[in-house]
């Protein structure tokens, strides 16, 4: 049982999983980690679709209600193509940015090959046509999600390169024109030795627009001698300036509890990269791939959630790039 005690931030559907293999019209071994948006007043989630080949494949699935008679397309939104051999393994843990000033949605996902994976990046107006950009970070790099505004003429993405050594940290990168990035920027540091949240993380849904700021949401993966387990955590960065970080969760906030997060393909892994935030209904909704197996739903109380990162632990160092250590060790 790895869920805080006391009254939970979140609240999983009744209804979970509420979208496994089974459901779809396609043959499949597992379905998960969806990226999630809202267009005409449905709910779309982009599922990574594992087939049974072991390849992951992108694919639209569409609900009134957000949680159940989801209708799901036949043929998938991406797919490895050949004009693209960064993802001949496949294309696997989408994040869908909303830009209001390009009137359209961008998909990062990661892109996987024998080089390594990388974060390559799409568009789409309505997730029925597609239009690949391509490669924007090199690998090994995964996790990122651009952020919905431009910074100063900028847009920025949040991305979380592996080097070889030092820790696999999140960083925040700029670009003009979505293509070329650079000023990359080191934003939250993976904590070290015992924490829950040492070694690896990174980013979740992409960061949300919130009176005090841009609202994070990252996992932390915590090896054990059984292997990793999957839990997350909140941030607040900036809203200004995004390579602020305000806040920083010392305690995750939700760990694989339910019985479908604890045992799967890969089991203890809870692993959100789609939310959609409701600021009038004071409502947010999450989804997550459980187990890398199956797709879960849980609310939470915007309001209540924010009161939780007020209350947060500020961390020393606010550009955490200018400390260039970890300030938790
Ligand atoms: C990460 C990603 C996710 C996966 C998680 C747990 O590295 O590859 O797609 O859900 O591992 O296996």
């Amino acid at each position: 049982m790895t869920d805080p005690g006391g009254e939970p931030l979140f609240v999983r559907a009744a209804a979970n999983p509420i979208i496994s293999p089974r459901d779809l019209p396609y043959n499949a071994n597992a379905v998960f980690n969806p990226g999630a948006a809202t267009v005409d007043g449905e709910t779309v989630l982009l599922l990574r679709v594992e087939d049974l080949r072991g390849i992951s494949l992108l694919y639209v699935a569409r609900s009134d209600d957000g949680i159940s008679n989801w209708r799901f397309d036949e043929k998938p939104l991406l797919a490895p193509d050949s004009g693209h051999p960064e993802e001949v393994w496949g294309c696997e843990d989408p994040r869908l940015t909303w830009l209001p000033e390009r009137e359209e949605w961008a998909i990062t996902y990661t892109a996987y090959s024998a080089r390594g994976p990388l974060v390559s990046l799409a568009m789409t107006s309505d997730f029925r046509e597609v239009r690949r950009l391509g490669p924007v970070m090199p690998p090994e790099d995964k996790d990122a999600a651009l952020l919905p505004t431009r910074f100063d003429g900028r847009w920025a993405m949040i991305h979380r390169p592996s080097p070889l050594r030092g820790g696999a940290h999140m960083w925040i990168s700029f670009s003009p024109d979505l293509r070329h990035w650079g000023d990359h920027t080191l934003l939250i540091e993976a904590r070290d030795g015992a924490w829950w949240d040492a070694g690896k993380i990174g980013l979740g849904p992409p960061p949300a627009a919130v009176p005090g700021g841009w609202l994070v949401m990252y996992h932390g993966a915590h090896v054990t001698a059984s292997g990793p387990i999957y839990r997350v955590g909140l941030a607040l960065l900036d809203r200004a300036d995004p390579t602020i970080l305000l806040r920083r969760s010392e305690e995750w906030i939700l760990g694989p509890a339910a019985p479908y997060e604890r045992v799967g393909d890969v089991s203890k892994v809870l692993f959100p990269n789609g939310w959609v935030v409701d600021e009038e209904g004071d409502r947010l909704v999450l989804y997550y791939g459980a187990a890398d197996s199956v797709v879960a739903m849980a609310t939470a109380s915007l309001s209540t959630l924010l009161a939780h990162v007020d209350a947060m632990p500020e961390p020393q160092h606010r550009r955490v790039s200018d400390a260039h250590r970890a300030p938790w060790r």
